[in-house]
């Protein structure tokens, strides 16, 4: 388990307060006057982040990571909807997508993550494009793990739909299916 350095600005900050905001980052920049403009919550703490794995895709890498349950917002084309967690997630699935070389996040994709537990399909969703001021650009969603155990995360990544710079000419042009193996304790 690692931990985040400016926890609770990422996206396990949900655990303090239902309120908090998936880019509660801002409160690390808060003036007051900004903080009583926000509905963020919450001083700095530790939050854990596991990894869960990480792999490659000509030039791509693709890395998993678990951290707390969090609030975000999504677009609903009117409005920012707010999801809070449900009572069952267990953590945030974050997936970040970058340049192996460089570490530049690639943003265009989208990423269907499928979770199993002994083989038995316990989570299978789309993960939401995200920004967070901490996490930087990922996909995310949270997902309820019912117990200690094994699990396998496989990852449906699409080809980023994006005009490119001709150093990404002819990469990523099918869909990649990565899966991962990963032990998940809620006692550690
Ligand atoms: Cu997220």
């Amino acid at each position: 388990v690692l931990l985040a350095p400016l926890a609770g600005a990422g996206c396990g900050s949900s655990s303090a307060a239902s309120s908090t905001q998936h880019d509660s980052g801002a409160r690390a920049a808060a003036t007051s006057a900004r903080r009583a403009s926000t509905s963020m919550s919450g001083m700095p703490k530790a939050v854990p982040i596991t990894p869960i794995g990480t792999a490659t895709w000509d030039g791509m890498k693709i890395m998993a990571r678990m951290s707390g349950p969090s609030t975000f917002t999504v677009p609903t084309g009117s409005r920012q909807k707010v999801v809070k967690p449900s009572r069952d997630d267990t953590g945030h699935l974050m997936v970040m997508l970058t340049d192996a070389g460089s570490g530049v996040p690639i943003p265009y994709s989208s990423v269907w993550a499928t979770v199993r537990l002994g083989g038995k399909i316990i989570f299978d969703e789309r993960q939401w494009p995200m920004i967070s001021r901490t996490m930087g650009p990922h996909y995310g969603n949270n997902v309820a793990l019912p117990r200690a155990g094994r699990y396998q995360l496989t990852l449906l990544i699409s080809p980023p739909q994006a005009a490119r710079h001709m150093e990404y000419q002819g990469r990523w042009s099918r869909p990649h299916r990565v899966t991962m193996s990963f032990h998940w304790d809620p006692a550690s």
